[in-house]
């Protein structure tokens, strides 16, 4: 075998986010630094030996070189099959549906998901397990520590392998298979939702929707799904070709990054419904006609709506949210008389709860929402999701929201980010929290009583493995909350996230603009962080 051991020195900076290792593609791209971090991957795994590895990624700058050099290290280590999608392309949700599908070992992500993309922008890399979700703390934790140590990787000298043609390769011992990076995809949807009835619904003439795809990595699958399986008129999706660069966008799917579509949905002669996606499409984004659905939102409607779906008929075993996500699904779940748990932020701590059985729906505040057919969340899935309801309810999403808010009460919901923020300041505005926390109970600010102050630790229920430090929680009387965390996917100083939410029971009072009706506790959070003070920002980089 042609393989080479290749003598290295650690990188001290491979410590794996909330969701996998992102960098600058500048730093991807120095000698060794992809491979000792893949090989650290290999090195803290077992028995992999002939195994099945699926390699994939969002399709942005070096996504295809990643993919050689991870290809030839599967080789010269052992694996004995790699499922590679054409081009190199596979969604974050596609990739995990895969892993399951043909059972892998694990797979390789190739994304830094909603980041911007270029040469000079960012790059990441993860590893998921072999349920198809995101490898959880025990494992990062073993790879970063690998990272630090490791002296040595292996590769083979080999040609690259052709990525555009679908078939089997051979890389010496290891069979490379190209395959559809849609089809598999395509089809779990297909056994999940009312196809002919949102067929119905797209060719109607009554309906309109619009999908922006952002040009990342959804426009295959939306183009798939849409356009060709359900009948939405070609157009339907805009920013359908993923280019390296993202065509030099944000692909975000919020208020601020998806701002051309929120124009088309926000104008004159709306369409009634539209989506984006993220770069990586596993986050979403839902309009209505001259509507916005926040995600906690979203993930509440779909949780009590879930019946109407053919693959959620028989009913949900458990909803999970992570922590700074609304309380709004909390409600849905004490109505429907099942469990809602509250996990730290980021899709790997859901693993555990969906693999028990303990929960069928999870959602983040994110613009994050999925289930149990796959273990990441899914952006299409929840905009197959929201289609169906609306085939079946006839209603508009406008409609369905304000009935929702009827029956359960309106969770106002905002969260402030304050991007690239000096790390030494970030880190003394949450010391400075930190030291606060014990006297903050019973504390009044305004008409606000402090009823709890904690930083957030979770236990997992299922192999009671501890996760602390997860978010600064300050919650009063009334059930509203304020949430403080640092960012563990940003790329350049720090990234302060400010969550807030406050419950409204009174119907009459379900219309107002949520910063509005959020303002007092925004006052609260900034006199007991002195946010403006220590970021030099008088306002949030993005409002979602
Ligand atoms: C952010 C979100 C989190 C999400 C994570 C990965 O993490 O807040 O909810 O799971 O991104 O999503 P953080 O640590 O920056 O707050 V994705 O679509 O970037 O894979
Ligand atoms: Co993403």
């Amino acid at each position: 075998m042609n393989t080479r051991i290749v003598p290295t020195q650690p990188f001290a900076d491979q410590k794996p986010g909330t969701s996998g290792l992102r960098k600058k593609v500048p730093v991807f791209q120095q000698p060794h630094y992809l491979e000792n971090f893949v090989q650290s991957i290999f090195d803290s795994l077992e028995s992999f030996q002939g195994k099945t590895l699926v390699v994939g990624g969002d399709g942005r700058y070096y996504n295809r070189q990643a993919i050689q050099i991870i290809l030839k290290m599967a080789a010269a280590n052992g694996f004995g099959r790699v499922l590679v999608g054409q081009g190199g392309i596979l969604s974050t949700p596609a990739a995990s549906a895969v892993i399951r599908k043909y059972q892998a070992f694990g797979g390789i992500i190739l994304s830094a998901s909603h980041n911007p993309a270029g040469p000079h922008e960012d790059f990441g890399i993860k590893y998921n397990i072999s349920n198809g979700g995101p490898a959880p703390e025990k494992v990062t934790e073993a790879i970063f520590a690998r990272s630090k140590v490791i002296d040595q990787y292996k590769i083979l000298d080999a040609a690259d392998v052709e990525l555009d043609k679908l078939g089997t390769f051979q890389l010496e011992t290891l069979t490379v298979e190209v395959i559809d990076s849609v089809a598999d995809y395509a089809e779990l949807m297909e056994s999940l939702f009312d196809f002919d009835r949102i067929h119905q619904l797209l060719t109607s003439g009554q309906f309109r929707m619009c999908m922006d795809s952002l040009h990342a990595v959804t426009g295959p699958y939306a183009h798939a799904l849409f356009e060709q399986r359900l009948g939405a008129p070609s157009g339907t999706v805009q920013n359908g070709i993923p280019l390296e660069d993202f065509g030099g966008g944000h692909p975000d799917p919020n208020l601020v990054y998806a701002h051309d579509l929120v124009e088309i949905l926000f104008g004159e002669n709306a369409p009634d419904f539209g989506a984006a996606s993220d770069g990586d499409g596993d986050r979403n984004m839902i309009l209505g006609n001259h509507f916005f659905v926040t995600p906690s939102d979203s993930l509440a409607v779909l949780a009590a709506n879930a019946k109407l779906v053919p693959g959620y008929q028989s009913g949900l075993s458990g909803i999970a949210r992570s922590m700074p996500t609304s309380q709004a699904p909390d409600r849905v779940a004490a109505r429907l008389g099942i469990e809602c748990y509250e996990t730290p932020t980021g899709w790997k701590f859901f693993g555990n709860l969906l693999d028990a059985g303990k929960a069928t729906l999870c959602g983040e505040e994110s613009f994050g929402t999925g289930s149990n057919h796959i273990r990441e969340k899914d952006g299409l899935w929840a905009v197959l999701f929201w289609l169906n309801i609306i085939a079946v309810r006839k209603q508009s999403v406008k409609q369905i929201v304000q009935e929702h808010w009827q029956t359960y009460g309106r969770n106002y919901y905002s969260r402030h980010d304050y991007e690239a923020v000096d790390s030494d300041r970030a880190a003394t505005l949450m010391n400075n929290l930190h030291s606060l926390l014990p006297n903050l109970k019973g504390k009044q600010f305004g008409s606000y009583e402090v009823d709890y102050a904690d930083d957030f630790s979770y236990t997992d229920p299922v192999d009671g493995s501890v996760s602390k430090n997860q978010g600064v929680r300050i919650g009063f009387t009334d059930g509203s909350r304020i949430v403080f965390r640092l960012s563990g996917t940003g790329t350049q100083g720090a990234t302060l996230r400010v969550y807030l939410e406050s419950y409204e029971p009174n119907i009459a009072k379900h219309n107002l603009d949520p910063q509005q009706a959020l303002g007092d506790l925004i006052a609260i959070a900034d006199e007991l962080a002195q946010i403006r003070t220590l970021t030099g920002m008088d306002k949030p980089t993005v409002i979602t």
